[in-house]
């Protein structure tokens, strides 16, 4: 059995947290995820708050175990959903795309636990000094707003920089992941992109379909222009964005434009311009399954190669 201090920590059986993707982590995936005994995580992406308040109270009548909400703190919402958290009296907070320090007062006293994502040491030491209680070093294999280190140089530099429990993210996707998360000083891993393919992720199957085909080489990075980099599949959507990032007759007022909708375009319609958001490792995600078959499977594959670790040592 795998069990590390976030196990205890968080009251969780699986040290596996499930990413907190904007539009597509709902309370129906984050309960499945909680009630295998991982860290179901809902996402607030760009929504307002009655819409997670509502996700939350679906995760609450499916499952009474621990679970987490992402806060994106680039969103119009961000304050009101921050507020509601407090009033829902919700475990655990994640943030990502940016600084969490406003919110933290107001979250620790509530005695919510936060663990923001970290794309470099810098803010490793910010979030620690201010009073988070674990880390999620999220490489830039992963899906979504990326920072630029990735994975293998960023999670040793961040348990470096903290005391802190240290969760590794991005290009992770069964247990030889894990496996090496472990290797690199970190105690868990958060995975977005194999969740997926969860029965449970309820995606467009036009999403789905993509992610069970998608190779290695199949995910690119736009959005750079505008401070904003995201990695996504490359349709034709995203390798006629990145032309005219590259143009210099368009401007960044018509590439703002252009993103627009785009993540709710992918996810609910399946639509050819949408933006279709997956991480490098989506070309190992090969099957649809059950959340909690996924969570057994990256555990007991890394339970098996942690065993045999020291075959190398002589
Ligand atoms: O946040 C993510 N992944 C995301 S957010 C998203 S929705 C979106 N909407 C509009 C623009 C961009 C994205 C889709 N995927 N992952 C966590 C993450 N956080 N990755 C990197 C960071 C991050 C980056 C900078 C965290 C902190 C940070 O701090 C910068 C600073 O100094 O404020």
């Amino acid at each position: 059995m795998i069990k590390t201090p976030i196990c205890e920590l968080l009251g969780i059986e699986y040290p596996v947290f499930q990413g907190g993707m904007a539009w597509i982590a709902d309370g129906v995936l984050a309960a499945a995820v909680s009630e295998a005994g991982g860290l179901g995580i809902i996402a607030a992406g760009n929504a307002p708050a009655d819409y997670v308040r509502e996700q939350i109270h679906i995760l609450r009548q499916r499952t009474q175990k621990p679970f987490g909400v992402n806060v994106m703190l680039l969103s119009p919402f961000a304050d009101e959903v921050a507020e509601m958290l407090v009033e829902e009296k919700v475990p655990v907070v994640t943030t990502g795309a940016g600084n969490p320090s406003k919110y933290m007062k107001q979250w620790l006293g509530a005695g919510i636990k936060v663990i923001p994502v970290v794309p470099s040491v810098a803010m490793t030491k910010l979030v620690t000094r201010v009073g988070a209680c674990a880390v999620i070093a999220e490489g830039g294999e992963s899906g979504g707003h990326v920072g630029d280190l990735t994975t293998m140089a960023l999670v040793p530099q961040v348990c470096d920089a903290t005391n802190l429990p240290v969760i590794a993210a991005g290009g992770i996707a069964d247990g030889r992941g894990m496996a090496a998360a472990f290797m690199l000083g970190a105690v868990g891993v958060q995975m977005g992109t194999r969740f997926l393919a969860a029965y449970e992720c309820n995606i467009h199957p036009t999403y789905k379909e993509k992610i069970l085909k998608a190779k290695d080489i199949d995910t690119m990075v736009t959005g750079k222009r505008l401070g904003h980099p995201v990695r996504s599949l490359k349709t034709s959507f995203a390798r006629d964005y990145i032309k005219k990032e590259y143009d210099s007759t368009v401007s960044d007022e018509e590439l703002e434009q252009l993103g627009v909708g785009v993540l709710r375009l992918a996810v609910q319609e399946g639509a050819e311009n949408g933006c279709y958001l997956s991480g490098q490792i989506a070309g190992m995600v090969n099957k649809e399954e059950s959340a909690a078959d996924i969570v057994k499977d990256v555990c007991q594959g890394a339970e098996t190669i942690l065993k045999g670790a020291s075959q190398w040592v002589k």
